[in-house]
């Protein structure tokens, strides 16, 4: 399935406005070569998901409530998890993690500026993150720093042990790394792994959006669940990637989860019943949206994460 042109015009537009912020936003009163190794790994490429995802879901808010349009307001945080994103591809490659030397077509992080450059600029975007969502601009209403207080408690959640870091610890745990005793997954415990190291931070992306975007308790819930499934789905057809992609498409080398003895939804269900899988995630994920009554671009989203190719 190709992406519909309505659509591919939209991300189009999003990855416009979230790199054109990130320029602006990447820090520059500190030395040059940690603002240097930081832009290297930032502007590398990427699909830029997570804060499209936060975008459109402040979209599908402000069209559901008549209100916004929140586009400045949720901007920041769209950056925010973007940093926080390749932050956690930087260290995710290191030789201590996966050991990769290509990443969005480019030689990774520490291949350019070594081990310790490249965990510091990780630190740095990570940090950065927190200071770009806490700066209040010319935005000080009391309303305002609510919602900026809850959003970044969220983000700060999945980032954190309960969500991506901790995923990333089984996910070493269960390759046998490390000096802890490695564990066997089931599928159940992999279905966890993956909804802590990959879902939690596009749960929080798009929760956050919602929160800026003033959506109503109920609806941040729907959202929750809405993107719970889809963070599954996105991460079961990644696994299904790495074995059936090109590296060259992939912009990451391919086929290294079969070659590192990683468990992933291929190895233990089989490509059919993974896709399987990846399709029932997507449709839970259309089911919340409907009950809700949001819909635009989250359900073209949904679409758009089962027909991806890189
Ligand atoms: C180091 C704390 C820490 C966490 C690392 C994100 C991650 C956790 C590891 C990267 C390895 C991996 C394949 C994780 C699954 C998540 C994933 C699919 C990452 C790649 O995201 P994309 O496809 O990448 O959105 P781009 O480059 O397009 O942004």
């Amino acid at each position: 399935m190709t992406t519909p042109p309505d659509l591919a015009e939209y991300l189009a537009v999003c990855r416009e406005d979230v790199d054109r912020a990130l320029e602006i936003i990447l820090p520059s009163a500190c030395p040059p070569v940690i603002a240097e190794a930081m832009r290297y790994s930032l502007t590398a490429g990427g699909k830029r998901f997570r804060p499209i995802l936060t975008l459109a879901t402040a979209d599908a808010v402000d069209a559901a409530t008549g209100t916004g349009p929140s586009r400045t307001l949720v901007l920041p945080f769209a950056c925010a998890i973007e940093l926080i994103h390749t932050y956690s591809l930087v260290h995710d490659d290191l030789p201590a993690m996966d050991n990769d030397s290509l990443r969005r077509g480019r030689p990774t992080a520490h291949v350019i500026y070594g081990d310790g450059l490249a965990i510091l600029s990780g630190d740095g975007l990570l940090t950065e993150a927190f200071a770009v969502m806490a700066r209040p601009g010319n935005q000080t209403e009391p309303a305002l720093a609510d919602r900026r207080l809850r959003a970044i408690a969220v983000i700060a959640e999945a980032a954190g042990a309960a969500g991506m870091v901790g995923g990333q610890a089984i996910d070493l745990q269960a390759s046998g790394l490390g000096k802890v005793p490695s564990v066997t997954l089931n599928a159940e415990d992999l279905r966890a792994m993956h909804e802590r190291k990959t879902g939690a931070l596009i749960q929080g992306a798009a929760v956050a959006g919602a929160i800026m975007a003033g959506a109503s308790a109920g609806a941040v819930t729907v959202i929750s669940t809405y993107a719970r499934h889809l963070g599954l789905a996105f991460q079961i057809i990644d696994d299904i990637l790495d074995a059936e992609g090109a590296t060259s498409e992939l912009g990451k080398t391919a086929g290294k989860d079969a070659a590192s003895g990683k468990p992933t939804y291929l190895s233990l269900h089989g490509l059919e019943a993974s896709r399987r899988h990846a399709v029932e995630a997507a449709d839970r994920a259309r089911n919340a949206l409907q009950q809700a009554g949001l819909s635009g671009r989250l359900t073209q989203l949904v679409d758009w994460v089962l027909s991806r190719t890189k």
